[in-house]
C-alpha cells in the first residue's frame, strides 16, 4: 500500500534485536539510538502492518451516529503543543467544542479579554510577571497541555471541573464544567516543567497532584550548572478549590507522570531519570528506575509538625530517598525509564508502564503500607512483569479485570487480563495476553470509557495514535494524528474508526453524557464571577450592565465603553474617542436565547471577543489614528447579522 513509507525493513526485522536482548533494560544508551527508538528509523518502517488483522465495522454499527442523533459520552481532549481543551463526542469522534485554556484565540478573544486576562495573569509569579512585562508582554503565547481529568467525588467523576497542565510554562489550570471555560491558571513556583497531572480520588478531589519534570539546581539563580548534587526535583500538591499551592515534596530523579489510587492514602509518579542525568545517554544509564509513592497523610502531618522549608512562598517538604525516616516516600525500583502509571478500577493494581522495557510492572497497592512501616522491601509490592511488546507507554481498562497497553514501537494495543499475569508472575503456566490490535500509528495514551473510574464500563477505547502517515489524505509535510476508536464491549477488539486530530492530544478522557446533563448550561446567569471585576467597575461608573447600556465614561484618556446586544443591534452605533486614548469596549450580551452568541470585532485594532447568551465580556486597547473604524458582530447572529455594526470616530489629539 505505501511503497515510498515502506523503505523495504520490516517492523519486525528492524526491531527484532531488542527480542533477541530478552528485556530492554539490558540496552544502554547507544543500543537505543541504533533501533531508532524514538523516532526515525523505527517510524518510518512502521507501514508494514504484519499483527493479526484487525476486525473492520461496518457502516450502520452503533459508533455510527445519523445527523441529529447524540453521542453517548463526552469525550475530553488535550491537545499538547495548542495548549487548548478539546471537546468530542464519543462514538461518532465528532469535534464539538474547543477550550482555549493555556492559548490565544482569535475566534473568543481568550488571552484578550480583561476578563481571560485576570484569569491568565492572576496567579503568575513575579518573576514570570517583570520577564514578560520587560518585553512588553502580559502572557505566553503557548502551553502544552498533555495531561486533563475531571474532578471526583468517591472515585468517579463529579462534573464540577476539568484540570490541566501546562509543561512548556509550568502551570495548572482549571476549566468550570458549567460554562466550559478556563477560570483559574496558577503558575507553580520551584518545579519546571509541570508533566504529569493526576487528580485525588477519594474521598473527592481535594488536590491536584502535579509532576515536575526537568530537574534544576534548588536555587536556580545563574550560579549553577554542572553541580549535580545541587539538582532537584519537586512533586506538587495543588488545593482544587482554592487554586494555590498546598505543599510540594523534593524527589530523588525527576518526575513523568503520576496516578492516585482509589482509597485517597497515596500518589505515585514514574521517574526515568533516577540518574538524574542531562543528557538522554545519562539519563538511559541505569539499569533501574523507580516510582516515587507519596504517603498523603504522612505529608500532611510533616506539613503540621513543621518539617517543611518556604522555598518562594511554598511549603517544601524533603522526601528524597536518604530522608526515608520521614516515611514521606518511598521509592519502588522498576525496569529502566518507566512511563505511564494507571490505577485499575479494582482499587488494587497499578500499572507501571516499561516504555524501555517491553514489560508493565504490577504494583499491588494494598502492599505499601508494609513498605511504609518497613515490613516489606519496596520491590515486594510488584506482583506481575507481563512482558506485553515494544515500547509500552499507557494503560487503559474494562473494569472486567483487563487492561489495555499501548505499545509506541509495536504499534499495538495489546488486551491483557491483569489477575492472569498476577498469577503468572507466581509460576502459574497461563498466558495473560487476550489479543493484539494494530493501530495507526505509534499510540502514546489510550483511554477507555469511564476507565479511570469506579464505574469503568468496557464500552469504548480511544487509541491516540501519534502518526497517522498513509490513513488520510496528504495534507503535506505537517500531519494530523489519528485518534482511532476501538469497540471493546465484546471478546474481541474492533476498530471502528480513524479521527485525524491537530496537534497533539496526549490524553483523553470519557465520561457518560448523563453525568453531565444537568451540568453544563447554554445560557450565562448575569451574576457570574467571571465578570465580577467588570461589573464593579461598571458600578463605580454608575452603569447597569444588566440593562440596556449605552454609556461612554471618559475618566483622563481612558474611555469606558459600555454598550448592549441583542440581535440584530449593538446598543451603541457609534462612539467617539480621541488617538491613543485606552479604549475599554464593555458588551453585555442581552440575549438569552440558547446559541445566541454575539461577537465584538473593532476593526484594524486586532480587537475581537465572544458575548454568549447573558454573557458580559470586555476588552482594552489603544485607540489608532484618526478617521472612522467600523466595529462588528462576528458571530452569526440573526438574518441582520452584516448590518450589526456600528462606528468608531477617532479624533486627532489636538482636538
Ligand atoms: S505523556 Cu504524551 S504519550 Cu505527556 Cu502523557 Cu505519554
Ligand atoms: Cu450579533 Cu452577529
Ligand atoms: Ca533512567
Amino acid at each position: 500500500m505505501s511503497d515510498k513509507i515502506n523503505h523495504g525493513i520490516s517492523r519486525r526485522g528492524l526491531l527484532g534485536a531488542t527480542a533477541t536482548v530478552g528485556g530492554v533494560a539490558a540496552l544502554g544508551g547507544a543500543g537505543m539510538a541504533r533501533m531508532g527508538l524514538m523516532g526515525g528509523a523505527g517510524v518510518a518502517a512502521l507501514a508494514t502492518s504484519t499483527g493479526p488483522a484487525a476486525a473492520q465495522a461496518d457502516e450502520g454499527n452503533s459508533w455510527h451516529l445519523k445527523p441529529g442523533e447524540l453521542d453517548s459520552y463526552y469525550g475530553f481532549w488535550s491537545s499538547g503543543q495548542t495548549g487548548e481543551v478539546r471537546i468530542l463526542g464519543i462514538p461518532s469522534m465528532r469535534e464539538l467544542m474547543r477550550i482555549p485554556v493555556f492559548n490565544r484565540c482569535s475566534a473568543t478573544g481568550w488571552g484578550q479579554t480583561n476578563e481571560s486576562l485576570k484569569v491568565l495573569t492572576e496567579n503568575m509569579t513575579e518573576k514570570t510577571r517583570n520577564y514578560l512585562a520587560a518585553q512588553g508582554k502580559k502572557i505566553h503565547d503557548n502551553g502544552d497541555l498533555h495531561h486533563l481529568h475531571m474532578s471526583y467525588t468517591d472515585g468517579t467523576y463529579d462534573g464540577r471541573f476539568l484540570f490541566m497542565n501546562d509543561k512548556a510554562n509550568t502551570r495548572v489550570a482549571r476549566v468550570r464544567c458549567d460554562v466550559m471555560k478556563c477560570d483559574k491558571i496558577v503558575e507553580i513556583p520551584n518545579a519546571k516543567a509541570i508533566h504529569g497531572l493526576r487528580l485525588q480520588k477519594v474521598p473527592r478531589t481535594n488536590y491536584i497532584f502535579a509532576n515536575g519534570e526537568d530537574e534544576t539546581p534548588v536555587v536556580n539563580d545563574g550560579t549553577v550548572l554542572d553541580d549535580k548534587s545541587q539538582y532537584v526535583n519537586f512533586f506538587t500538591a495543588v488545593n482544587a478549590d482554592e487554586m494555590t499551592v498546598a505543599w510540594q515534596v523534593i524527589v530523588s530523579g525527576n518526575l513523568d507522570n503520576c496516578e492516585a489510587d482509589y482509597e485517597g492514602k497515596y500518589a505515585f509518579s514514574t521517574s526515568y531519570n533516577s540518574e538524574m542525568g542531562v543528557t538522554s545517554a545519562e539519563m538511559m544509564e541505569a539499569e533501574l528506575d523507580h516510582v516515587v509513592v507519596f504517603n498523603i497523610a504522612n505529608i500532611e502531618a510533616g506539613i503540621a509538625a513543621g518539617d517543611f522549608q518556604e522555598l518562594n512562598g511554598v511549603k517544601v517538604l524533603d522526601g528524597r530517598k536518604e530522608n526515608a525516616a520521614k516515611k514521606y516516600t518511598r521509592y519502588v525500583p522498576i525496569a529502566n525509564n518507566p512511563h505511564g502509571c494507571n490505577m485499575a478500577p479494582d482499587k488494587k493494581h497499578l500499572c507501571v508502564a516499561g516504555k524501555l522495557s517491553p514489560t508493565v510492572s504490577v504494583i499491588d497497592v494494598t502492599r505499601l503500607e508494609g513498605v511504609f512501616n518497613d515490613q516489606a522491601e519496596p520491590a515486594s509490592v510488584i506482583v506481575a512483569q507481563p512482558e506485553l511488546g515494544l515500547g509500552p507507554l499507557h494503560s487503559a481498562f474494562d473494569g472486567k479485570g483487563n487492561a489495555f497497553t499501548t505499545l509506541f514501537l509495536d504499534s499495538q494495543v495489546v488486551k491483557w487480563n491483569i489477575e492472569d499475569a498476577v498469577r503468572a508472575h507466581n509460576g502459574d503456566s497461563v498466558d495473560p495476553i487476550r489479543e493484539k490490535i494494530d493501530v495507526h500509528y505509534q499510540p502514546g495514551h489510550l483511554k477507555s470509557s469511564m476507565g479511570e473510574t469506579l464505574e469503568a464500563d468496557g464500552r469504548w477505547l480511544v487509541c491516540l495514535s501519534k502518526f497517522s502517515k498513509d490513513r488520510f489524505l496528504n495534507v503535506g509535510p505537517l500531519k494530523p494524528e489519528n485518534d482511532q476508536l476501538i469497540d471493546i464491549s465484546g471478546d474481541r477488539m474492533v476498530l471502528v474508526h480513524d479521527g485525524p486530530n491537530f496537534a497533539e492530544p496526549h490524553d483523553a478522557i470519557a465520561v457518560t453524557a448523563d453525568k453531565m446533563s444537568n451540568v453544563i448550561k447554554s445560557v450565562w446567569e448575569r451574576n457570574d464571577p467571571f465578570w465580577a471585576d467588570t461589573r464593579k467597575q461598571a458600578e463605580a461608573d454608575g452603569v447597569d450592565i444588566d440593562d440596556w447600556a449605552d454609556t461612554v465614561i471618559r475618566d483622563g484618556n481612558k474611555v469606558r465603553v459600555y454598550m448592549s446586544s441583542q440581535a440584530p443591534n449593538f446598543s451603541l452605533e457609534s462612539f467617539t474617542v480621541k488617538e491613543g486614548d485606552e479604549v475599554t469596549v464593555i458588551v453585555t450580551n442581552l440575549d438569552d436565547l440558547d446559541d445566541l452568541t454575539h461577537g465584538f470585532t473593532m476593526g484594524n485594532h486586532g480587537v475581537a471577543f465572544e458575548i454568549s447568551p447573558q454573557a458580559t465580556a470586555s476588552a482594552t486597547f489603544t485607540a489608532a489614528q484618526p478617521g472612522v473604524y467600523w466595529y462588528y458582530c462576528q458571530w452569526f447572529c440573526h438574518a441582520l447579522h452584516m448590518e450589526m455594526r456600528g462606528r468608531m470616530f477617532v479624533e486627532p489629539k489636538s482636538v
